[in-house]
């Protein structure tokens, strides 16, 4: 996994206001969402990634896989399109239901994170509130070629509380056949009882293989 194209850009970003005076202490929302491969960093591989490409891609064209590697497209391969959106919080992991939790993820397909937040980037919300995620990605994979949309999700705790509370984890095998019509909205429980988030993701097609 490749952070050095982000690290680098948070580097520029972080010297560039604190030149201005701004500085970015206690900016605990800086958005870690849309990790990219190194692959999907370079331009070309890159539009198809965040879904900017027009299509159909011609046969021979570098594409995403699953894994975020560019590999040129088959005419039995078939374009998708991941969609993560907001978490919403069924129970805080903390001791009052009228705190906020401090959460933090990573979700992730075949083991490449799409969206993530890191510890020191976690995002406060209580029940009812929703974690703000906002990232897609668009990849190509041949029928019947299983690949596995994972969530995982921690909330922090201080010295005094012990320490952070896994909320869960889900992995979730996918196919070009759990495509539906329409603009479908899955919805997952991630953990349970008093700690506890519901994730939403979508899954579409793209593209339809060339072939056939
Ligand atoms: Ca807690
Ligand atoms: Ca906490």
């Amino acid at each position: 996994m490749n952070r050095t194209t982000s690290k680098s850009l948070s580097f520029a970003l972080t010297f560039a206001l604190s030149a201005l005076g701004l500085g970015l202490a206690g900016c605990s929302s800086t958005p870690t969402d849309d990790v990219y491969t190194a692959d999907e960093n370079t331009p070309s591989v890159g539009a198809i990634a965040r879904d900017e490409a027009a299509y159909p891609i011609a046969a021979g064209t570098m594409v995403p896989n699953a894994n975020g590697v560019a590999v040129p497209l088959t005419t039995t391969m078939q374009g998708l399109r991941v969609e993560l959106y907001d978490m919403v919080v069924m129970g805080n992991c903390e001791p009052s239901d009228e705190e906020q939790g401090e959460f933090y993820y990573q979700i992730d397909v075949n083991g490449r994170a799409i969206a993530r937040r890191d510890s020191s980037h976690t995002t406060n919300a209580g029940y009812g509130e929703s974690i703000g995620v906002n990232a897609k990605r668009v990849f190509f994979v041949d029928e019947g070629e299983v690949f596995k949309l994972n969530f995982g999700v921690s909330e922090q705790d201080d010295f005094m509380n012990g320490k952070d509370d896994f909320v869960g984890a889900r992995a979730i095998p996918l196919t070009t056949a759990d495509v539906q019509a329409g603009n479908f909205v899955e919805t997952i429980d991630i953990g349970s009882g008093s700690c506890k988030v519901q994730a939403q993701y979508s899954l579409s097609l793209v593209q339809k293989f060339i072939a056939k």
